[in-house]
This record gives structure tokens, C-alpha cells and sequence, in this order.
């Protein structure tokens, strides 16, 4: 579309916006000139935006916005013609890529998905969409949405937020939209009020049939994993691999698709939102639903028909193997079933994210013959007494244990840290970054926070004691005025310890910058390293040596992608790393 239309648009817009703020009236396209309910004659339209990362997954790999293709998937099976938009990957800037999406139809709906992380440009794209669609619905989604929906209309050109999962809300906003109803006073739904308040009506979370319904909607045939891959495959610079089997192994990695089997985590860790989605949406405690052992092997084998070039699934539930878990053993029988059948590849592998307290020899051992290759454990601090105020103590003493009897397994844990609490002490992060780098050597992968980060509806984003170590950071909506102060980081209440984290994370972030240009695309066994490496020289000064400095450097070279320059790439990266004093003396790691 031509600038000066594109104008046009927006003076439409800054008016319609204006006129719906004075009143704190919704757009409802059921109103029509007249104020009348009109009905559609036709399917209605609506087009879904998934949360907008411009910095392309920074710390991890990017894939299709699953959440918005479930919703695309239940609206389809409805007869809505429906549309996912995916900014993070487009052949053009997203901007204009939406425009011409946009414009190409006339949406009924417009859906736009937010995370905490993502806002500012989630924002972008809702600004950009109400220009371009003003009488379209225009509707916030997705965790920052469902916690924050009064942040939504004042920073958002939105008419409705939806709270927690979209499939209810979406259908009955379907139907209203074919029978002329009033689009107001949806369940599940946020409005403005008449006295410019928030008005919250709450849903119940989905049961399990209505969940198990959702996720087989999933139209895995239609998303794009593909391009995600080629996109990865250029960015590890896979086809620059020496050998066959570090290209296998890249490829592994790279060809994964994601599936979600769980809806809820009633694990209630204080720095977690996800833990209290539901709760939220539903305005009290929700209970769990998931997919049972054979409908996950169906989806498994949809997947497979769908993408037949996927290496790896990776199970995305936020837990996927609890205390008392059922479901697993069986799960791990009808996968290997499967493969001996051929109703599986027999090369598929997962990747699952678990309680570490949940794991036994016997279930580690049939989900490695089962083909999980990676396990996740959300292990967060080697420290007890952060654990404790993490509200996670009970998995301490498994920790251990477990890493010890996966690697021996042939399985690598990949472990996710947070440096740093409120309450950390610098002993504390001191058994971290040692424990860290001790099963770093031992096989595991880490990936490394070096504070917690307050995301909407988590406990400690609530806590009035953090609020003194709460950074914000000035965010701005690009193109328009809208500016807020976000949350960004809770900082150590002690200053020393502070202090030692704020200066790791500057030597890291400087560490990164000029790593960059140089080395592909820093995968997360090399950035935790990072995070080691830069804590050296600081933690050395306050008498607490972490590891030997030389030592850590070369671990980080073996570590780079063997790629074809490698040699002459190597040196000159290894040489980037900042300069570090020998720290006096390295202390073995604790035992646990
Ligand atoms: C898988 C995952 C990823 C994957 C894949 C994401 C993807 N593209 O699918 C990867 C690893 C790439 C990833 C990256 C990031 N993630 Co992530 N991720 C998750 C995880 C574990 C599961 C998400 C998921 O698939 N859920 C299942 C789907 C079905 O649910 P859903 O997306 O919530 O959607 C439902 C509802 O929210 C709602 N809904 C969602 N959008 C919309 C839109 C409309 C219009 C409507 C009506 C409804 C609606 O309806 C959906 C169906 O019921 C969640 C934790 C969680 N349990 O959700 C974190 C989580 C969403 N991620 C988070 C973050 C911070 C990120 C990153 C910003 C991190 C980073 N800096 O790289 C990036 C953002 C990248 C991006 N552009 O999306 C945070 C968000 C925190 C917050 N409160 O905002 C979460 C909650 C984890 C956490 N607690 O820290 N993530
Ligand atoms: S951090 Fe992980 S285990 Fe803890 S509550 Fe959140 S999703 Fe559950």
C-alpha cells in the first residue's frame, strides 16, 4: 500500500480511537451504521498474530507461534476462515508484511497474541492493525494479556482482552458474530468499563476433553516448520559442519517441532508466571488436564505425516513427567511399540522439560530407550536456600542423583539456571557458578539468567518487598507516543551482591558483542560459559574462586562449531574472551 493511503489510514484511526476512549465503547463490527446489531452473512474472517520477537529468540531457538495455531486450528474446524500471521518469520520487514495481509481482507477479527518479553512489539503490530483495520475487532491474547488486561487498553488500541486460553471465548465471539448478537460481556473475556475501569469476566480453564479436542485441532500440516529450519539450518551454518555426524547431531537439534500436552503447572515456583495462568483466567485454583499416553502417540504420528523430515519432538509442557506420573512408563512402551512397528521412525527422538524430582532410574531408563535424547530441569539454583525461597527446596537433594544417572544413560540434562535471588548471598552464587560449571564439564547443557525477571503474575513480581529491587526499563511502542516503564529485572537486596551481578551481566553483555560478529549464532552450552567466564575475575576478587580461567577458556573453544574456517575463526574469538586473572585457587565442586 502507498504511504499517503497508509495515512489516510491512521487519520481514520487517531479519530475512531479518540471517539472510543471518550466513550469507553467497544468496536463491535455486529453494530452497524445505524448502532443496529447487523449479522454476517458470511464465514467471519480473523486473523491471529503471534507474539513478535524481532531479536529472533535471542537465547533460544524460534518456532511457529503455537499457541495461535491451536486457536487457528479450532476456529477451521468451525468454518471460520481463519488466518495465523507469524511476524518472526517473514521474507519482508514484519511491518509491511502485515500491512499487505491486512489489506488483502477485509478482517472481522483481528487477534494478537503478547508475552511480557515481546510486548513492545506485539503493541507495534496491534497499533499497525488498528490503522489498517479500524472497524476490525481488535483483541489482546496470551499471558501478558491475561494478567495485565487493564495495561492492554491503555497501551493498546484493543476493544477486548481475552484471559487465558482462547478457544472458549473465540467460539462464542464466532457465534455471536453470525447470530448479530452484542459482542460484550464475552466469558472469558476483559472490557473496558463504562467508568473507564477494567471489567474481568473469568472462565473456567478447559477439561481434559475440551483440551485433548484443542490440541488435536492443532493444523500441524499448515505451519511452517520448515522455513523455521532452513532458517536455523543458515544461521548454525549447518552445511559448514566437517563431518556427517556433527552435521546429524546440528540437525537434530535444528529439525524439531514442538508439542504441548499439558495445560497447566501446579508447581508454584515464586518467579513463574505460567504456574498461575489459569488461576488467573479462572479467578480461582484450576485444575490440570493433559493428553494420555495414546493420544500423545497419535499426535506423535500427525507430526511425523505432517513434517516427515522432524528429527525431534520436543514436549513442551511445562512438566512433563510429575511425582506421581502414570502416564509415563506406558507412554515410553507405546512410543518403542511404535517404532518396532514402524508406526514411528525409528530414529525420532524428544526432548522433554521434567521435575528432577519426578525422575527414577527406571523411568530415565525407559525414556532413553524411548529416544529422549535431552531432558530439561528447571534446576535454577545449586544453592538450598535460594531453592527454598524459589519455593522449589523439595528438589535439592534429587538433583544430583539424577544429573548423575541421566548422563550415565547416555541422556544430556540440560539444566536452567538463575544466578541470582532477592535473598542470594554471594555464596550462593558462588555454589552456582561452580555446580554450573562442574556439569557443564560432565556432559550437561545449562542455560544461564543472571537475576530473576518479574514477568505479570508471578509471585515475586507481586511481592511489595521486591519493589526497592525492581529495575524498570522505558519502553517505547515504535511509531506512536506510547512509552511505559516495565519491569525488567529483581536485583539482590544485599548492595555487594548486586553489585557482582551487575558487573557480570555488563562484562557478559559486552563479551557477547564483540563474540558476535565473529562466531555463529552463540548457541546456550557456549553462552553459559560465557556467564562463567565473565564471573571469574569479580567472584575471584571477593575471595570466592569459581574455576581455573585458562581452563575455562579452552573449554569454551572445544565447545565453538567445528565449521571449515574453524581454525583461523577459533583463535580469534578465544582471543576476544575477556582477559582474566588467575583466580588463586579452584575448589572442587561441593557435593551435593
Ligand atoms: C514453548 C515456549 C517457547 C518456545 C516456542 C514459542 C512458540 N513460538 O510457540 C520458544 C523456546 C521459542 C519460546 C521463546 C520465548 N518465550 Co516462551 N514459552 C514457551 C512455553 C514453555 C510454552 C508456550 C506454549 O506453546 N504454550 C501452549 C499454547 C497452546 O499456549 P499459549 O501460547 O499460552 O496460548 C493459549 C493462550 O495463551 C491463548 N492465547 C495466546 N495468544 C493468544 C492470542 C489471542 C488473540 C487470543 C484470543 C488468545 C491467545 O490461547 C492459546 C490457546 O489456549 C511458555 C510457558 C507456557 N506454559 O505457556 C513459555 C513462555 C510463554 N515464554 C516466555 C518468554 C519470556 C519467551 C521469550 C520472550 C524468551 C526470549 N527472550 O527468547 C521468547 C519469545 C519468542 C516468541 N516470539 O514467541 C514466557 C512469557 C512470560 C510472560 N509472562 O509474558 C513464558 C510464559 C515462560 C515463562 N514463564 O517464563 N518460548
Ligand atoms: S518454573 Fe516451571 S516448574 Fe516452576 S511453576 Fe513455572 S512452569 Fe512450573
Amino acid at each position: 500500500m502507498r504511504e499517503e493511503t497508509l495515512q489516510a489510514f491512521a487519520g481514520v484511526l487517531h479519530k475512531d480511537v479518540r471517539k472510543n476512549r471518550a466513550t469507553g465503547a467497544s468496536r463491535d463490527p455486529t453494530q452497524g451504521q445505524t448502532g443496529r446489531p447487523t449479522q454476517l452473512t458470511r464465514s467471519p474472517r480473523i486473523l491471529l498474530i503471534g507474539p513478535y520477537d524481532p531479536l529472533c529468540g535471542e537465547y533460544t531457538f524460534l518456532a511457529p507461534p503455537l499457541g495461535v495455531w491451536r486457536l487457528a486450528g479450532v476456529l477451521e474446524s468451525v468454518g471460520v476462515e481463519v488466518k495465523v500471521f507469524d511476524p518472526n518469520c517473514c521474507a519482508e520487514p514484519a511491518g509491511r508484511a502485515l500491512e499487505r495481509e491486512i489489506l488483502a481482507c477485509p478482517w472481522d477479527v483481528i487477534g494478537v497474541s503478547t508475552t511480557g518479553m515481546t510486548l513492545r512489539f506485539d503493541l507495534e503490530l496491534a497499533h499497525l492493525a488498528r490503522r489498517l483495520a479500524p472497524r476490525a475487532l481488535l483483541l489482546a491474547g496470551g499471558m501478558e494479556a491475561t494478567f495485565r488486561p487493564e495495561l492492554m487498553f491503555s497501551l493498546g488500541p484493543f476493544d477486548c482482552v481475552v484471559l487465558g486460553e482462547g478457544e472458549r471465548p473465540l467460539l462464542e465471539l464466532v457465534a455471536r458474530l453470525r447470530s448479530g448478537a452484542s459482542l460484550r460481556g464475552v466469558t472469558g473475556t476483559a472490557e473496558r468499563a463504562a467508568d473507564g475501569g477494567c471489567l474481568r469476566m473469568p472462565q473456567r480453564a478447559l477439561e481434559r476433553t475440551e483440551l485433548r479436542d484443542a490440541i488435536f485441532r492443532t493444523p500441524y500440516e499448515k505451519m511452517p516448520y520448515s522455513l523455521y529450519w532452513e532458517r536455523l539450518e543458515d544461521a548454525y551454518r549447518v552445511g559448514s559442519l566437517p563431518t556427517k555426524a556433527a552435521r546429524e547431531a546440528r540437525l537434530a537439534e535444528v529439525r524439531s517441532v514442538r508439542l504441548i500436552t499439558l495445560n497447566y503447572c501446579p508447581m508454584g515456583c515464586t518467579f513463574c508466571s505460567s504456574t498461575n495462568f489459569l488461576h488467573e483466567a479462572q479467578g480461582s485454583v484450576a485444575s490440570i488436564a493433559r493428553l494420555d499416553a495414546e493420544e500423545c502417540v497419535q499426535m506423535l504420528q500427525r507430526i511425523v505425516s505432517a513434517h516427515p523430515r522432524v528429527r525431534t519432538v520436543i514436549f513442551q509442557d511445562d512438566i512433563f513427567v510429575f511425582t506421581k506420573d502414570r502416564r509415563i512408563l506406558p507412554l515410553c512402551e507405546a512410543i518403542i511399540a511404535a517404532k518396532e512397528t514402524g508406526a514411528l521412525p525409528r530414529e525420532l527422538q524428544f526432548i522433554s522439560t521434567n521435575r528432577i524430582d519426578a525422575m527414577s532410574p527406571e523411568r530415565l531408563a525407559a525414556m532413553r530407550q524411548a529416544g529422549f535424547r535431552v531432558l530439561g530441569f528447571g534446576i535454577e539454583n545449586f544453592s538450598r536456600n535460594v531453592l527454598d525461597e524459589f519455593n522449589k527446596v523439595h528438589i535439592y537433594s534429587h538433583i544430583r542423583p539424577t544429573l548423575t544417572s541421566a548422563l550415565e544413560l547416555g541422556i544430556t540434562p540440560f539444566l536452567d539456571l538463575i544466578l541470582s535471588s532477592p535473598r542470594t548471598t554471594l555464596a550462593d552464587v558462588a555454589a552456582t557458578l561452580r555446580e554450573a560449571y562442574h556439569w557443564l564439564r560432565q556432559g550437561c547443557e545449562v542455560g544461564m539468567y543472571p537475576y530473576v525477571i518479574p514477568f505479570s503474575g508471578a509471585a515475586m513480581s507481586a511481592d511489595p518487598t521486591l519493589q526497592p529491587f525492581t529495575v524498570y526499563e522505558r519502553r517505547q511502542v515504535a511509531g506512536t507516543q506510547i512509552a511505559w516503564d516495565q519491569p525488567s529485572k529483581i536485583l539482590p537486596m544485599d548492595p555487594a551482591v548486586r553489585e557482582t551481578i551487575l558487573r557480570i551481566e555488563r562484562d557478559f553483555e559486552e563479551s557477547v558483542l564483540q563474540l558476535q560478529p565473529r562466531a555463529a549464532h552463540l548457541p546456550s552450552r557456549l553462552r553459559s560459559l560465557l556467564w562463567i567466564q565473565c564471573s571469574l575475575q569479580t567472584m575471584a576478587e571477593q575471595g570466592l574462586p569459581i574455576a581455573d580461567a585458562e581452563e575455562v577458556r579452552s573449554e569454551f573453544a572445544a565447545r565453538l562449531p567445528q565449521l571449515a574456517d574453524t581454525e583461523e575463526v577459533r583463535s580469534e574469538v578465544t582471543a576476544t574472551l575477556p582477559q582474566l586473572h588467575q583466580a588463586a585457587a579452584v575448589p572442587t565442586v561441593a557435593a551435593a
